[in-house]
């Protein structure tokens, strides 16, 4: 079965905040098409406990060929899809239900690890050529954004027709000026996004001409 949507998931704000620009781009791209493909917009929940089983249901009814999850990563510079999803969790704050979990697998018995199944070196290439900064990010850290990568990719591991990752989006600009950071528009983020999902729609094998990859 041809398989003719995409999933876009966002976090509602967390950790006291009371915006998160990956839940403003969701919002945004629901209803719209990337090179005829309807887009469907997804909020999750920033808990341990519900951000999971709204993803998984997302994916049952929609049946997606291509899945990015957003989230915010507050210090970051640009557009920074992950390359890795940790069997991690290892709360550093507590979520919006008040749980903060030290030191326990996403998915007990689960592997590792889980690479992204996304072209993340020609998104990069792409978005850094349409001029916004971005870069490959070695590590999506070990929050509810990781929990829902690495919940997705094993999801993901048997449905072949199914491309899936992650991508962490910088601060907005209201943000930045509470408390300086790094930020980007949000007009701007949303037309990264949809850059990022037309290079994913069309590129199968990866940019493998240059090495780019940050820890932090
Ligand atoms: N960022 C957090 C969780 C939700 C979000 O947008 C993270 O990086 O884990």
């Amino acid at each position: 079965m041809t398989r003719r949507a995409i999933l876009v998931t966002g976090f509602e704000p967390f950790g006291g905040d009371t915006l998160n620009p990956s839940a403003e781009v969701a919002r945004a791209l629901d209803g719209q098409r990337i090179d005829g493909v309807p887009v469907h917009g997804l909020v999750l929940p920033c808990t341990f406990a519900g951000a999971l089983p709204a993803l998984q249901a997302a994916l049952a009814a929609r049946r997606p060929q291509l899945v990015l999850a957003l989230g915010l990563a507050a210090g970051r510079e640009g557009f920074t899809p992950e390359r890795v999803a940790l069997n991690l969790i290892d709360a550093r704050i507590a979520d919006n239900a008040g749980a903060q979990p030290l030191d326990e697998p996403v998915v007990p018995a689960g592997p590792a690890a889980y690479f992204t199944t996304l072209p993340i070196k020609a998104m990069v290439a792409a978005l850094r050529a349409a001029g916004w900064p971005a870069s490959v990010s070695l590590s999506a850290g070990s929050f509810v954004c990781n929990q829902v990568f690495y919940g997705l990719q094993h999801a993901c591991r048997r449905r072949r027709g199914t491309r899936s990752g992650f991508m962490h989006l910088p601060c907005l600009p209201e943000q930045a000026a509470a408390a300086p950071c790094p930020s980007l528009p949000l007009a701007a983020m949303v037309q990264g996004v949809q850059r990022a999902l037309a290079v994913a729609l069309a590129t199968r094998d990866d940019d493998s001409s240059f090495s780019d990859g940050r820890l932090a």
